[in-house]
């Protein structure tokens, strides 16, 4: 049986929360690329990063929260998108919160010293991005966590137990049988230590809900006064990203 509906025995106030999460996502607008760090904006809003190997889902998985086919687009070459896109998220054209979209690793065909390059713009955006609240990091379960996922792990462990919001969401789960579902979830909240995981399938729109409240509860717990003016601050140059 493979029912799209997260769990059974909503109540309307949580059919409503899902509701009311799904329409802020669906807000979800470009808002610019950074093939640098340095040409990152300045933000004073909660950002959540989306990150994974190429081929995790990643993109399917934001076009499928925001429930835009053509928001993140999924590349025509592989692996070659280093840019870091970033989206508002906003009623109204307020913008009250930002999804980055990382490039993938991992894609084999990258040459080893782009490969080598990314990996250190990635770390040092995960270590030092001032703004950064949560990472969502997009794992198909029948591979599992490669070397590079573990050694982001690594890398953001420090913050996560300083408060960053951290989600191990297993992709693609219509590809599992149930047995293997709950296996593999069980799996993955051991490897998310202080974070938590979620099984997700865009095919059957199996966790959308889920994930859609699980980030606006993120952005709702930093509150309104995160950014009083209401709106995301002019480009500017980050002054020191280690
Ligand atoms: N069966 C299934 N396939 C998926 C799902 N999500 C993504 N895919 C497929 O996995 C491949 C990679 O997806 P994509 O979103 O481009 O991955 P990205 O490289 O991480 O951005 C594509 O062929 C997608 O159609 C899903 O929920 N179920
Ligand atoms: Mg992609």
């Amino acid at each position: 049986m493979a029912s799209p509906l997260p769990s059974q025995g909503h109540t309307p106030g949580a059919v409503a929360a899902a509701r009311e999460a799904l329409g802020w996502l669906h807000t979800a607008r470009f808002l610019t690329t950074a093939a640098q760090l340095d040409q990152l904006p300045e933000l004073a809003l909660p950002e959540i990063a989306f990150v994974g190997r190429s081929n995790a889902g990643k993109s399917t998985a934001i076009n499928t929260l925001a429930q835009q086919t053509q928001l993140a687009f999924a590349s025509r070459k592989p692996g070659r998108t280093q840019h870091i896109n970033l989206f508002a998220l906003g009623r109204q054209g307020r913008t009250d919160a930002v999804l980055a979209d990382l490039p993938g690793y991992g894609y084999a065909a990258v040459p080893l010293a782009d490969k080598q390059r990314w990996q250190r713009v990635m770390a040092s955006y995960l270590v030092s991005r001032p703004n950064l609240a949560g990472v969502v990091l997009l794992c198909d379960p029948r591979h599992g966590l490669t070397e590079l996922d573990e050694a982001l792990l690594e890398v953001i462990r420090p913050r996560v137990e300083q408060g960053l919001k951290f989600l191990l969401l297993l992709t693609k789960a219509d590809k599992l049988t149930r047995a293997e579902q709950a296996r593999a979830l069980s799996i993955a909240r051991l490897q998310a230590g202080g974070g938590e995981a979620m099984l997700f399938s865009a095919l059957k729109r199996q966790g959308v809900e889920a994930v859609a409240l699980w980030l606006r509860r993120l952005v709702q717990a930093h509150g309104p006064d995160a950014d009083g003016a209401g709106g995301v601050p002019g480009s500017g140059q980050l002054p020191d990203l280690g």
